[in-house]
């Protein structure tokens, strides 16, 4: 059995939602803060045999989508002002950064 987790954006996590229960898997949604941005995103957690483990890999690959975000400057009130970018960036927000670890009980009580 293995443990995917699943760190996607707000916007596409109904519908992963909806397709995982769809295909009858079972997941956990927690929400999450990404470090970077420090705004919401959201974790899925879905236990699963091995042999499953191909069809959700592609589950969340076609309804997780990358978007362009910008990042608002950040005040250097307070901060270093020589590291300060007076213009908004824009970065590269993956679909979906999956980590995946091996299971070694699973119970339900
Ligand atoms: P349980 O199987 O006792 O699961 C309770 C909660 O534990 C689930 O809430 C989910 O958050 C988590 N969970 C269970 N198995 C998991 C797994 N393999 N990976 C990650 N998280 C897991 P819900 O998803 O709201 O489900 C509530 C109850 O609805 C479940 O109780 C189960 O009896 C039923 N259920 C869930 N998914 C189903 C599905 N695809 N088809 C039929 N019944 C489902
Ligand atoms: P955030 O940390 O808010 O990062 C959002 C996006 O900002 C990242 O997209 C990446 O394009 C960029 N970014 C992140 N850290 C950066 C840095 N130190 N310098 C420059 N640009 C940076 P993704 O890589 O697709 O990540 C989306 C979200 O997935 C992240 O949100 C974070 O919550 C999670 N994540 C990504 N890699 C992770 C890892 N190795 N461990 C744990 N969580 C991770």
């Amino acid at each position: 059995m293995k443990l995917i987790m699943a760190v996607i954006q707000d916007k596409d996590s109904n519908r992963l939602s909806d397709a995982l229960v769809k295909a009858d898997y079972r997941a956990t949604k927690l929400a999450s803060t990404g470090g970077f941005l420090k705004a919401g995103n959201t974790t899925f957690l879905i236990g699963t045999e091995d042999e499953n483990m191909e069809e959700v890999m592609s589950i969340i690959k076609e309804n997780c989508q990358s978007r362009d975000q910008l990042v608002a400057p950040i005040s250097p009130m307070g901060g270093n002002a020589d590291s300060y970018v007076p213009y908004p960036v824009e970065v590269q927000v993956g679909g979906a950064t999956v980590f995946v670890l091996p299971v070694e009980q699973f119970e339900q009580f």
